[in-house]
């Protein structure tokens, strides 16, 4: 859980940054002040990438709907709280002032049913918004996009989560389009809104289905230890097999399961050892993927409020 309480200071250094900048300008106070993106992490990927089911994997509860045909018809923003004293197993729905136990499940169904009514699926006015309570979720704000092939998505969309912001891009490649990452959209995209890098992490994800093609497995190994195209943008890349949260939860009827995500995140790791066998062990699985966002976001902090974090001498 090292990186989550990172992750948690991180949250905490940027609220207190919110209040200090208040202070620092009490006469803006009429204008609307935007809120931090810090802590947002946007996924940009076509349909089918594996977005959802990566995000589920962050959160640790499969609530997100995931399918074959472009589940995810509208955005949707899932602000998630970390609260260690609850238990794996429990996901509290919070609206408004009131919060309430609700399992994955419910959620799922009723996000899937409100996506089948979303009209037009286009930018905010269709934003599906959901704040979470669980022990598993790093405290982000996690925002699950439509696939950039699909017609609801234009620039504009794009722009509104990912540009002009300190957002994280969960950039989501299936392993298996490993060898044509550089001409991927979504690659070429965050190229545009990060020039730099700075904020996008790439995340190869479906591993399970290249295991046993080599072409494809090489691919994957030489993105991860950073040899792959050179025309590619300098990022930082993780591999995952996106399912197993999915998994950990059909699993959790059973007696003694309060350990089945732990059970099943370690089980990803071994996989991904197992097919990756060339990749260094850090770039494989959930819990690395934490960690890169939490290095990312600290990173980037760095750069923007330098005093917040090392002391005004520092
Ligand atoms: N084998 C395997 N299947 C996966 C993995 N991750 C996701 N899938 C499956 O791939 C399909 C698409 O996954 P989603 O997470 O819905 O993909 P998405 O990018 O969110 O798709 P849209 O919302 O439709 O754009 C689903 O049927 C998932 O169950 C994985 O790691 N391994
Ligand atoms: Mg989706």
């Amino acid at each position: 859980m090292e990186a989550m309480e990172e992750l948690s200071q991180l949250s905490e250094s940027i609220r207190q940054a919110a209040s200090l900048l208040a202070d620092d300008d009490p006469s803006d106070d009429a204008a609307p002040r935007r809120p931090s993106t810090f802590l947002n992490a946007v996924v940009l990927g076509n349909v089918g990438s594996g977005k959802s089911a990566v995000l589920n994997s962050l959160i640790g509860h499969p609530v997100l709907p995931t399918g074959e045909n472009g589940a995810t018809r509208a955005p949707i923003v899932v602000d998630l709280q970390t609260e260690p004293g609850l238990s794996t197993k429990s996901i509290v729905l919070q609206i408004d002032s009131k919060s309430q136990q609700v399992s994955a499940s419910a959620l799922r169904h009723s996000l899937q049913d409100r996506l089948s009514k979303s009209v037009s699926g286009r930018g905010r006015s269709d934003e599906i918004l959901l704040k979470l309570r669980t022990s598993t979720a790093p405290p982000l704000k996690l925002i699950d996009l439509p696939g950039l092939d699909q017609r609801a998505v234009d620039d504009s969309m794009i722009n509104d989560y990912a540009g002009h912001n300190d957002a994280i891009l969960l950039v989501v490649i299936p392993a298996v389009q490993a060898a044509e990452v550089a001409s991927s959209r979504a690659i070429r995209l965050a190229k545009d809104i990060d020039p730099d890098g700075s904020r996008t992490i790439g995340i190869l994800s479906k591993i399970d289905q290249a295991d046993g093609d080599a072409k494809t497995i090489a691919c994957v190994q030489a993105l991860l230890l950073n040899k792959g195209p050179k025309n590619l943008p300098d990022i930082e890349w993780v591999a995952l097999v996106g399912q197993s949260v999915a998994i950990a939860s059909a699993q959790s009827g059973s007696v003694g399961s309060e350990n089945s995500l732990e059970t099943a995140w370690q089980a990803e790791a071994e996989t991904l050892k197992s097919i990756l066998t060339g990749a260094p062990h850090s770039k494989l699985g959930r819990v690395s993927l934490v960690s890169t966002i939490a290095k990312q976001i600290r990173k980037r902090m760095k750069v923007r409020l330098p005093n917040l974090l090392t002391g005004p001498s520092g």
